[in-house]
């Protein structure tokens, strides 16, 4: 039976390809679309007006698919954008690339030139299915309005099962005003793609007896666990075994960092006792995790005493790093609920004292500013403190994301929204966004550069349009402070092109003695303010919390620039391929 003819027997009403993109979305529970219009997309947003949906619009199309990336990443939700085509759609790259590298369901649609002109350089014409080929997990080009009601129904399902990812589907304008009565399936039938959902039992029951008899075992916690929906188990797991847990930096949150199990993050700039541990355990068990490289430095060095085991529901990427003893391919949630009751209760008391002591040897510190500034690490200290630790902190890359890391505890899933994997400058704000629309009435938290707020300004007045209480705190350092610190270590201390002023601080203040008076960076304040948002610059140390508490408990979106000490550094360090031994401690 053809499409047509099943259509006949479900006697459906015939509806253009615009009327079902919409109807799709909504039918797979779309909530909030962001999105941004064009020529090439014209009739699927004249349908969207009347829609139940929220309609956000984004000043940039990357505004719109990190905003809907965070969304996912707030919610557990599929995060849903729509653009035009050639600019709309090329645009949307890095937000796609990000989503895909942390494993973000993601659904974009975009316009595309008519079927008649594919080919012939058409006005605003790009082959947006090539571009997005290696940034998505799959795409679609509709060439039959016919196939438009299954392809809206599998992207969802794609997106969201096995590993998640974004889904990317291109519509020529003639499909979008094509008609059909094709219906939407009920169920997805493609028998190619079928994520691996339970564990193997043997293998499980093998894992069981590896953890029952090692002596210093430890869990290796990924981002994999949050969008599982597994902490809960996971926490049991290391209750019930006394396993000490570290998380990746897309783990933070999946086990509380309060606990006096945690060893908080690893990696690079994670915690010291983190590492140690890793080089000194008898069994390493990964929950959804990828060994990347920012986590394993020097592969051969990498928890060299430790059999290694990786639960992960991707079988791509098992072994792919590092060598691995026992691979566990499957969906986390059923995996632990299996592995649970075939664990023994244990103690592991030498172990967990070990692990103690290089916690209490090696905190997270750093040191005070030489010439009176602010620390960048006081400051998130005191969102931690004045935020009571209950807020959803979306941060930007550079130092400003590893001071989120370090300086403020995690302690439930979707708490930190990051770009981990590809490490998007421009992310926090846009993320801020998105998370706010989808968790209403919860502190949301901003953490960015002098940098990276530059990368996606634009989107404030987003904020302010619709009344969002995002706050955004900005780390004026006066430089790319993360190239610098590498400059700094590594490059003789050249500032090639990363230095954004040399001054942005008050004249009158003696803190400012000795320095130049230029300044490459916007006014913050009046940037802000131009987009209708509060504001405020923040030089001295005794107004840190004050601020921080009227923004946090204002109904209006705030911008709060801290000047901070141009020279702060993010320490720990283990240098990029070097091991834990080679840890640079504070500078
Ligand atoms: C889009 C993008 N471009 C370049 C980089 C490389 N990069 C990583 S951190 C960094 C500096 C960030 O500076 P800033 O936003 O001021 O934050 P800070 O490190 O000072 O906290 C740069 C350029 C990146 N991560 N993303």
């Amino acid at each position: 039976m053809t499409e047509k003819q099943k259509a006949g027997n479900d006697a459906m009403p015939m509806r253009t390809g615009a009327q079902l993109v919409i109807e799709g979305l909504e039918q797979a529970g779309c909530k909030v679309l962001f999105g941004y219009p064009g020529g090439a997309i014209i009739d699927v947003f004249h349908q969207i007006y009347n829609s139940p949906m929220k309609f956000v619009l984004p000043r940039h199309e990357q505004g719109a698919a990190h905003m809907a990336d965070a969304y996912s990443r707030a919610t557990g939700e599929v995060g849903c954008c729509l653009v035009t085509s050639g600019p709309g759609a090329t645009n949307l790259v890095t937000g796609l690339a990000t989503a895909s590298m942390d494993g973000i369901p993601m659904v974009c649609i975009t316009g595309q030139v008519s079927t008649k002109v594919i080919g012939t350089d058409a006005f605003q014409e790009a082959d947006v299915c090539g571009v997005t080929r290696s940034v998505t997990k799959h795409n679609y080009f509709v060439k039959d309005v016919d196939d438009l009601p299954r392809i809206m129904f599998e992207a969802f399902h794609i997106a969201k099962t096995g590993k998640p990812g974004p889904v990317l589907i291109d519509i020529p304008k003639d499909i979008q005003l094509a008609k059909t009565a094709v219906p939407f399936p009920k169920a997805f039938g493609r028998p190619g793609y079928r994520p691996s959902f339970e564990g193997h039992p043997k293998v499980i029951s093998r894992l069981a007896g590896l953890i029952n008899s090692a002596n210093k075992p430890l869990l290796y916690v990924g981002g994999g666990v949050i969008s599982a929906g597994a902490s809960e188990l996971l926490a049991e797991l290391a209750h019930k075994t006394q396993i000490p847990v570290t998380t990746t930096l897309m783990g933070l949150g999946a086990f509380p960092e309060t606990d006096e199990l945690s060893l908080r993050m690893l990696g690079m700039h994670g915690l010291i006792a983190a590492n140690l541990a890793v080089k000194y355990c008898d069994l390493l068990i990964s929950v959804g995790a990828r060994f990347d490289d920012r986590v394993t430095g020097k592969i051969s060095a990498f928890a060299p005493h430790a059999r290694i085991v990786h639960i992960d529901i991707d079988p791509a990427s098992i072994g792919k790093n590092v060598r691995c003893d026992l691979p566990l391919v499957g969906h986390i949630k059923p995996i632990l609920e299996a592995l649970i009751p075939q664990v023994k209760e244990a103690k592991h008391d030498a172990w967990l004292a070990e692990c103690e002591a290089w916690k209490i040897a090696d905190p997270f510190e750093y040191p005070l500013s030489k010439k009176g500034f602010i620390m960048p690490q006081y400051v998130m200290e005191q969102v931690y403190e004045v935020s009571k630790g209950e807020a959803i902190i979306c941060t930007d890359v550079g130092q400003n994301q590893m001071f989120a890391a370090q300086f403020f505890k995690y302690t439930k899933p979707r708490s930190l929204l990051t770009s981990g994997g590809l490490g998007t400058m421009g992310f926090g704000l846009p993320a801020a966004i998105g998370a706010q629309f989808g968790r209403p009435g919860e502190l949301c938290v901003c953490v960015t550069g002098d940098g990276g707020m530059q990368m996606n300004a634009q989107e404030i007045v987003v904020a302010v349009e619709h009344k969002l209480p995002i706050n955004v705190v900005i780390f004026n350092n006066g430089t790319l402070g993360n190239v610098r610190q590498w400059q700094d270590l590594f490059f003789d201390k050249v500032h090639s092109a990363t230095v954004l002023t040399q001054n942005n601080r008050p004249k009158n203040e003696q803190i400012i003695e000795g320095e130049a008076c230029e300044r490459y960076l916007p006014d913050f304040v009046l940037l802000a303010q131009a987009h209708g948002a509060e504001a405020r610059r923040i030089y001295k140390i005794e107004d840190v919390a004050p601020a921080l508490e009227e923004a946090f408990k204002s109904p209006k979106p705030w911008i709060l620039e801290f000047i901070v000490d141009p020279n702060s550094n993010v320490m720990p360090i283990i240098p990029a391929g070097k091991s834990v031994d080679d840890t640079i401690r504070i500078m």
